[in-house]
């Protein structure tokens, strides 16, 4: 059924959009309860479905892990990616610049990669400025989720590895196991609450600096004597931009790590607010991602 509302071509906002009538006549076309209800279920559950066999995920949706997503998903379209985030907002630290100011400082050469986002900066020679940090993430959010091949599950916290030993015992990450986040922080005063799998060929953790919920596959890893943990270091911008960037890597069979959580596994110093790392990290763990693909998809067939 289509409504019949008239268009207010006199309106002071006319020029600018499309979308005025006539405020006194208006009226929404119908729809039952029960109709809003069935268009999100159905495309979630599908989506579950669909992303239960992943190709690649992505744990955490901070400047690191949406740099990651882009590059990725549109270098190869064929490839599953889903993306897990564990608040309901992405972004991590990156809403705003530092100490709750606006600006974003980015290092050069990562200005080439925000040209080609198209979002305008400030010059400042060896540095850029975007005017708000949510300029960024905003914009490189809404590339990655109009990407056929990604799909981003926010609300929900990777709260376990999914892990595989090969013949000649050898183990390696093949997956994740996710919570929404709100069930996540009850299991100290609720009992038993299961949580739901995700299979994949490489997982990339993006999760940030130790925290509430950061550097979560590297903490994971190490609890298990699987990989040795050094905390991230004191703040020395200059270091630690271009350590994060060059020791982006597969720090664990199958697991590439990427962003501030590699200062976790490298004792890394921080940058604090300069974000030229976080994109570079992403970019480098994307190629990374790739380079090891076939070989971990091929392992995930045989060590079914
Ligand atoms: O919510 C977290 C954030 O959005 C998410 N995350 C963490 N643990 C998770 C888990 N499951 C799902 N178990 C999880 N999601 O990961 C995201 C991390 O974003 P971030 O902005 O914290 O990390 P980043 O590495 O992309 O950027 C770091 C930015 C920093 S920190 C820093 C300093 O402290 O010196 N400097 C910079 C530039």
């Amino acid at each position: 059924m289509h409504t019949t509302n008239l268009y207010n071509e006199k309106s002071k906002v006319a020029k600018t959009t499309d979308a005025v009538f006539d405020w006194d006549t208006f009226k929404f076309a119908p729809i039952r309860e029960s109709q809003v209800s069935r268009a999100m279920t159905s495309r979630y559950f599908k989506d579950l479905n669909k992303y239960a066999e992943s190709d690649i995920v992505i744990v955490g949706a901070g400047s690191a892990g949406l740099t990651c997503a882009y590059v990725l998903a549109r270098s190869r379209p064929d490839l599953k990616i889903a993306i897990i985030e564990a608040n309901v907002a992405v972004g991590g630290g990156c809403f705003l610049g530092g100490q709750l100011f606006s600006a974003m400082v980015l290092r050069k050469p990562a200005d080439r990669f925000i040209k080609e986002l198209g979002i305008e900066f400030e010059d400042e020679g060896d540095f850029i400025v975007i005017k708000h940090a949510a300029l960024f993430i905003t914009t490189i959010c809404s590339k990655v989720l109009s990407l056929p091949n990604v799909k981003l599950f926010n609300a929900t916290a990777v709260e376990d590895l999914i892990t595989r030993k090969s013949a000649a015992g050898k183990t390696r990450v093949a997956g994740v196991v996710t919570n929404w986040t709100l069930v996540s922080m009850h299991h100290d005063d609720q009992s038993c609450m299961d949580p739901n799998t995700i299979n994949a060929k490489v997982v990339i953790s993006c999760t940030g600096h130790d925290g509430p919920m950061g550097a979560f596959c590297v903490k994971r890893l190490a609890s298990q004597g699987l990989l040795e943990r050094h905390k991230m270091g004191c703040l020395n911008m200059n270091l630690a931009e271009d350590s994060i960037v060059k020791n982006t890597r597969e720090v664990f069979p199958g697991l590439v790590c990427a962003g501030m959580e590699l200062a976790e596994c490298d004792s890394s110093n921080r940058m604090g607010p300069t974000f030229g790392a976080m994109v570079q990290s992403g970019v480098h763990a994307a190629e990374v991602a790739l380079d090891i693909y076939e070989e971990r998809a091929k392992q995930d067939k045989l060590e079914y």
